[in-house]
């Protein structure tokens, strides 16, 4: 009798790599619970029937509008909510984040994404945004930005100016999300999302491993991600990043195989999106790096610097690539 692994799967359980949108909780958590190597074989099988496993995408981010945010997200250096310590500065001139923007090509990104800290943006903030976009466009670079809730106008207003991704993530799991902030809904999330969708900007909606949450609300909330309408062409899986001043500064840290996990079961269940290993690689080994690539990450932020905090350098993660093998995804 044959014993290969594929006689040894349920037969109920649908083929790897199948594009699913009926994903639920109780397979999510079999995932998780998966022994790692199984659980990185299955990843990196079903990474490889969609994408050359040798290529990562790499985005560079810059903060346009830093602090003083009216959200009080409890893991945000930029809540004016927390004492952080940082001084907040006012939206960057367009020439200044163009120029941001053309050494970040120069350095090798092939996408640069926008940030600001805003509940929401003002519309006359919004017609400088989309002037920033169009000079980004017009160097051949992709553009993101995320900036906060959105009506259906301004989503439609943002397309038009030809953005390519809108960055909104849903954070965490619908039950942990009032534990972590309290001036806005997971459902407003939901919407945002579905404004952005409906004007037909490319999605990037993930989240945060590392905040004090359940394994059980790792679950949750790549079964939010994994059961939209559509996957989000784009899922950042960021590792907290603690913050002095935030009402997370001293949450205990998770176990990175963890996060090596998070990774692995978010690449399963949304086979054809590109999977961010985002914010935190400046605390994770060059080996934990190479497994969360194992595990079916294929894009990066590149850049010493994320939005507020440090980020590996661009040399040090060229040299990274190239011990791995691996190369930075052509634009
Ligand atoms: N204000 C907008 C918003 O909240 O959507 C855009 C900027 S916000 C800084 C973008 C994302 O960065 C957050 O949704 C969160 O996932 C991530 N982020 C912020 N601070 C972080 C931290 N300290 N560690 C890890 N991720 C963080
Ligand atoms: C995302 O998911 N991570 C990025 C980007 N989208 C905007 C932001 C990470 C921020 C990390 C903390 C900081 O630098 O302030
Ligand atoms: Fe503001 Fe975004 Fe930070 Fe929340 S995550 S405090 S909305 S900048």
């Amino acid at each position: 009798m044959s014993t290969t692994v594929e006689a040894l799967r349920p037969r109920t359980l649908p083929p790897w790599g199948a594009v699913r949108h009926d994903w639920t909780r109780d397979e999510i958590q079999a995932l998780f619970a998966l022994p790692f190597p199984d659980l990185m074989f299955q990843a990196q099988t079903v990474h490889r029937m969609y994408f050359e496993p040798r290529e990562v995408q790499v985005s560079t981010l810059l903060s346009i509008k830093t602090g003083g945010c009216p959200e009080d997200c409890g893991y945000c250096s930029q809540s004016a909510h927390h004492d952080s310590g940082l001084k907040a500065s006012k939206l960057m001139e367009v020439e200044k984040v163009l120029t941001e923007a053309r050494a970040a090509k120069a350095a090798g990104a092939t996408r640069f994404c926008m940030g600001a800290a805003w509940r929401s943006p003002k519309d006359r903030d919004l017609e400088t945004v989309c002037a920033m976009i169009e000079g980004v466009k017009a160097l051949g670079m992709e553009s993101c930005v995320t900036l906060g809730m959105l009506s259906p106008e301004q989503a439609i207003r943002l397309k038009r100016s030809g953005l390519d991704y809108y960055n909104h993530n849903l954070d965490t799991s619908p039950e942990y999300y009032e534990k972590v902030i309290t001036t806005r809904t997971f459902d407003d999330r939901l919407n945002t999302l579905s404004h952005v969708r409906d004007a037909g900007i490319n999605v990037c909606a993930g989240g945060i491993v590392g905040m004090g949450e359940a394994e059980s609300d790792r679950v949750g909330m790549v079964a939010a991600l994994a059961t939209l309408p559509e996957h989000p062409q784009s899922v950042p899986i960021n590792m907290l990043v603690p913050i002095e001043g935030t009402p997370m500064k001293n949450v205990q840290k998770i176990d990175h195989l963890d996060f090596v996990r998070t990774i692995a079961v978010a690449r399963i269940t949304m086979p054809r999106s590109m999977v961010r290993l985002s914010a935190g690689r400046e605390e994770m080994s060059d080996e934990i790096q190479a497994m969360c690539f194992m595990a079916g990450a294929n894009s990066i932020f590149y850049g010493a610097k994320l939005l507020t905090t440090p980020n590996p350098g661009e040399d040090h993660d060229m040299a990274l690539f190239d011990r791995l093998g691996m190369v930075p995804m052509p634009g």
